[in-house]
């Protein structure tokens, strides 16, 4: 019989939750960290490694794979788990953001936005009731309810409509993902929070979208251009309107700075494309803070990146071979990195989830920033 949606918290250390996720395709440990799969693939990693490293979610994109190769032909292939070969918890997001940061020429409306692909320049139309339809055919697990998200700074008035429209399409993402038999199939449909900077603007989405029936509540909006500080003050105004039962995830978020802070808040689930593109260009992410492993430094360097990761790319390599390879532009260079770089996110996640069960998360946030303050190595 496969599980339906459902969300246990185990502990509590402050307002950090140490909780699991269950879904038709497994369990999800929170805090989590979503290594992001745009096209259906983790680039640069096999899914057998990504698995290793402890992920037990990854993120796909409505927008990318509705473009290519199709959501229609994905499903006629048996889904995005299938076609992907990741037999685990797969969430998806709904594609506004990457419409507004990829598209050519959009134009926005009540109904949705038309758009042109950054592909082919193809016409596209994104309705609320589409992406949750394509986020369907895909077959996701947990989805995303089509929302605005703007660019910090803006005004106001700006802030204000768009994140009253992110309202009237989460009634209609409702609507959808019902009529498609989501509940049904166990599968979970995520709110998303709007309001900018604003904190009443905020305060208004939240409690309205807490109103509403979803699985989970996603913060959006943030991690656009504004202070971390901003950030933060943000998450301590939304995460108390939001229900204590459901999980909450902080959508794009972040370095594992944000991600402590974060925790420390009441954030469930993140996802960020930092690890994997910074492990493309040159950098590693590791317990002792970033390295540059395009640094002349390095060339003569014998020492792996940690030499107790469990990882192998982190345990096994030297630095000046891994040097060696990025300044070659090889690609082995950019998938030892990524795959580093995850299972370093990954093992920041087991950390994070290991002090909030033993209630001691304040001296594990303060150990972690300590020894990423000490920098560069
Ligand atoms: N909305 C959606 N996806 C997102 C965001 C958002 O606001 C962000 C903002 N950091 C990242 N991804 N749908």
């Amino acid at each position: 019989m496969t599980e339906r949606f459902s969300f246990q918290i185990h502990a509590t250390d402050g307002k950090a939750r140490r909780g699991t996720i269950t879904t038709p395709h497994g369990k999800v440990r929170t805090p989590a960290f979503m290594p992001v799969g745009t096209q259906g693939t983790v680039k640069a990693m096999f899914m057998d490694d990504v698995r290793s490293t402890g992920a037990d979610v990854i993120l796909g994109n409505t927008y990318h794979l509705m473009l290519r190769p199709g959501a229609e032909r994905v499903a006629r292939l048996g889904g995005l788990h299938a076609f992907s070969r990741w037999p685990h918890t797969i969430l998806t997001d709904s594609g506004g953001f990457q419409v507004m940061s990829l598209a050519q020429i959009r134009k926005l409306t009540e109904k949705g936005v038309t758009f042109q692909s950054h592909i082919d320049g193809s016409r596209h139309e994104m309705t609320p009731e589409r992406s949750i339809e394509i986020q369907g055919l895909l077959g996701s697990d947990i989805q995303m309810q089509l929302d605005e998200c703007l660019r910090l700074p803006a005004t106001a008035k700006e802030i204000d409509r768009a994140m009253r429209l992110s309202l009237r399409w989460a009634a209609r993402s409702r609507e959808k993902f019902v009529a498609m038999g989501g509940p049904e199939k166990g599968q979970g449909l995520y709110g998303i929070v709007q309001g900018g900077d604003d904190a009443a603007l905020r305060a208004v989405s939240a409690a309205e979208l807490a109103s509403m029936p979803f699985e989970g509540y996603s913060i959006g909006g943030l991690a656009v251009g504004e202070p971390q500080d901003v950030m933060l003050q943000m998450l301590d105004i939304v995460c108390p309107l939001l229900p204590a039962e459901k999980p909450r995830y902080l959508m794009g978020v972040g370095t594992p700075d944000d991600i402590i802070k974060s925790v420390a808040r009441g954030v469930d689930q993140f996802d960020c494309v930092m690890p994997t593109r910074a492990g493309r260009h040159g950098l590693a992410f590791t317990r002792f803070g970033k390295i540059n492993l395009k640094n002349a430094r390095h060339a003569d360097d014998p020492r792996p990146l940690d030499e107790e990761s469990s990882c192998p790319a982190a345990r096994d390599y030297s630095r000046a071979y891994l040097h060696h390879l990025v300044r070659s532009g090889e690609a082995l260079g950019a998938m030892l990195l990524t795959w580093a770089n995850v299972a370093y996110y990954q093992s920041l996640m087991q950390g994070i989830r290991d002090a909030i069960e033993e209630g001691r998360y304040a001296d594990f946030m303060a150990e972690t920033s300590e020894a990423w303050a000490r920098g560069d190595l």
